[in-house]
């Protein structure tokens, strides 16, 4: 990874966490220290106006790589979320009758013993930033500040047992808050569903995500809790969920079930295996104009691509 040098200012910044301050943060690196520092007081007064009462508490990223984050309102509003709508511009408008708190997660499956997660449990474990690159199977990818913890830490407490080998999520099925599980002809069978190799859910990568920008998770971004597995393509990152299944076969996930010859398990970001019906060479960034290259496992090969030796990527697509 591209690491860049934390300053000393890194610490004081503290919770304050408004984009601006973000991809200030960036540029900081750029000026001499007295600009710096009078910078940093103007803008954390301007962050604080704008975000009076940051959510969270957390870590920042320990390990930021400089890339150049998109915008609270291109991560907010453009957005694929299925139970709301196909749309991706739509999604935001028909989020109101969701309500995400109180909200409940149930662990099971091949562990100890059962057990179920309110908000307060879930908040109550250490937040962390992780800033990461995220691209979609249909080709647009940005950069996201997400904020959450490692999933390696929840299966720590689940502790599974040697027969499970796989992780299986769940989406809330609801169609009184969610329009399209009661449409009488789906796109997708609901409740979505996801899942992950054991060794995939434990690495360090892997996060269950509980907000962005030092916000709460946005309701059409997943709220109150999603998966992020930056190195697949995003279907994998599951959106609001409420179960989490330890088993020993691998999960027939919602894509897959869909359209298997187009979406398969792994769904790792290659651009060498094209999608049936488009290139994956490239992919339009939020916001900018040129289209990018598309790196092999989205750019965290060093990170993951052990997990995969051996493995034909072509077919296990
Ligand atoms: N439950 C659920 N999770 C989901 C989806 C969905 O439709 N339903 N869409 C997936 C897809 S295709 C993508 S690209 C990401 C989009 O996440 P974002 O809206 O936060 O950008 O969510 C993923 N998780
Ligand atoms: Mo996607």
């Amino acid at each position: 990874m591209n690491l860049i040098k934390k300053p000393s200012w890194h610490i004081d910044e503290k919770e304050v966490t408004d984009e601006r301050l973000f991809n200030n943060r960036r540029n900081f690196l750029k000026l001499g220290t007295a600009a710096l520092v009078a910078n940093t007081a103007v803008l954390v007064l301007m962050a604080k106006e704008r975000y009076p009462t940051p959510d969270f508490k957390y870590l920042k990223d320990p390990n930021p790589e400089n890339l150049d984050l998109n915008t609270w309102k291109q991560i907010t509003t453009y957005n694929n979320f299925y139970e709301f709508s196909t749309d991706k511009d739509y999604v935001l408008e028909l989020v109101d009758k969701f309500n995400p708190d109180p909200w409940k997660v149930e662990v099971s499956g091949l562990i100890d013993k059962p057990f179920t997660l309110d908000l307060d449990d879930i908040y109550k474990f250490q937040q962390e930033e992780r800033i990461y690159r995220f691209r979609c199977v249909e080709g647009w990818s940005m950069v996201v500040p997400w904020i959450g913890f490692p999933l390696k830490t929840l299966i720590k407490k689940a502790n599974p047992s040697r027969k499970a080998k796989y992780i299986r999520f769940e989406t809330l099925y609801d169609p009184k808050q969610f329009p399209n599980q009661a449409s009488r002809f789906p796109t997708i069978e609901y409740p979505y569903v996801e899942g992950l190799r054991l060794d995939e859910a434990m690495n360090n990568l892997t996060l269950m995500a509980t907000g962005l920008y030092g916000k709460k998770m946005p309701k059409q971004n997943g709220a109150p809790l999603r998966l992020i597995v930056p190195w697949k393509y995003g279907f994998k990152s599951i959106k609001s969920i409420v179960k989490i299944e330890f088993t020993e076969k691998e999960p027939l996930n919602t894509w897959q079930k869909t359209t298997p010859n187009e979406y398969g398990f792994y769904a790792n970001v290659n651009p060498k295996v094209d999608h049936p019906r488009w290139s994956q060479k490239r992919e339009r960034v939020l916001g900018r104009l040129r289209k990018q290259k598309t790196r092999l496992f989205n750019g965290y090969e060093e990170e993951v691509a052990h997990l995969y030796k051996g493995m034909d990527l072509r077919k296990y697509y």
